[in-house]
């Protein structure tokens, strides 16, 4: 295997220079690296700009609906837990629509990678505000500049119960490969919230914003072990008025996941357990 068997003949329909190219790259090489193979991976999206990667990476993909790719990486994880299944969209899809699906998951704690293309802004929709808008930001549906404050995702996550938290940069592609390989190693649920930026609608968060402001956890000695530290870094940017945003692992912490907490998986998949003997008709005619 290599970098080049996850590409698709289909060309990318994103505007040169998005952020998303940097994110669909890390993944692939993050697979590539770890030697998954894609006929054992399955990469989830919703709807959005974001949402298009699986049709841009040469593994199984489904996408779903706008906010439930959570529910769908979920149900395909607990279906066959041998698949590796990653989660991508955007941060309307996960952090609005989807938000009651990603507090849930993050304290269920199924094994999924979960990659937020977080780009502030809405994409797809030609330029919106989104949760993750800073406060003031003018856009399209708001001109006079957002009234309320952001979500917080890392510290969201990190409260909700999640055992692997972080974030990456799409202008820092080998730290964000890293990330992403972290994060399909860890056993439970890995959220990856990447800065992502969209040239074409988001003209203040850009690459340059973002390349003043950012700086990485692991430079600063920073162990991701502990939950209060976690926390406090995670409400770094908020504190700072935006002025220092850390990237890296924030949190981390080993226990079972859900698959590991379901018996009935003791026996294998339940794929391999119900392939024979399932016979679906009389639920269809009871639906019927
Ligand atoms: C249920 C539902 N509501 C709304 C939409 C319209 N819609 C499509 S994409 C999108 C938001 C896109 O923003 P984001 O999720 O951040 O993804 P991006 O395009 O920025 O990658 C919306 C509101 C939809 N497709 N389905
Ligand atoms: S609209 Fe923004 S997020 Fe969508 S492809 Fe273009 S640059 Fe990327």
């Amino acid at each position: 295997m290599s970098v080049e068997d996850f590409n698709f003949e289909i060309k990318e329909q994103w505007c040169p220079g998005c952020g998303n190219f940097a994110i669909e790259m890390a993944v692939k090489q993050a697979l590539d690296e770890l030697k998954i193979l894609r006929e054992e991976t399955v990469i989830v999206s919703g709807i959005g700009c974001s949402g298009k990667t699986p049709h841009y990476v040469n593994t199984y993909g489904f996408e779903s609906i706008h906010g439930r790719i959570l529910p769908v990486a979920s149900g395909i994880k607990l279906a066959n837990h041998k698949l590796t299944v990653i989660g991508m969209g955007g941060d309307g899809d996960g952090y609005g629509i989807g938000m009651c699906h990603f507090i849930h998951s993050m304290r269920r704690n199924h094994d999924l990678t979960y990659i937020v293309h977080n780009n502030e802004i809405y994409g797809l929709t030609t330029g919106q505000t989104s949760p993750t808008s800073i406060k003031g930001t003018k856009t399209k549906s708001t001109p006079q500049g957002v009234i309320e404050k952001p979500v917080n995702p890392i510290a969201l996550a990190i409260s909700s119960g999640a055992t692997f938290v972080a974030r990456g940069f799409a202008g820092e592609l080998k730290h964000l490969k890293e990330i992403i390989k972290a994060g399909i190693e860890h056993k439970g649920i890995a959220l990856v919230d990447v800065f992502q930026p969209c040239v074409t609608f988001n003209k203040v968060n850009t690459y340059q914003w973002w390349k003043e402001r950012i700086y990485k956890l692991e430079d600063e000695g920073y162990k991701p072990d502990n939950k209060d530290k976690a926390l406090e870094k995670a409400l770094e940017d908020e504190k700072t008025g935006y002025k220092k945003i850390p990237i890296g692992i924030f949190y981390r912490e080993k226990g079972p996941s859900y698959e590991e907490s379901v018996k009935q998986l003791e026996k294998g998949t339940f794929f391999e357990q119900s392939k024979k003997e399932v016979d679906l008709r009389k639920a269809y005619e009871e639906m019927m």
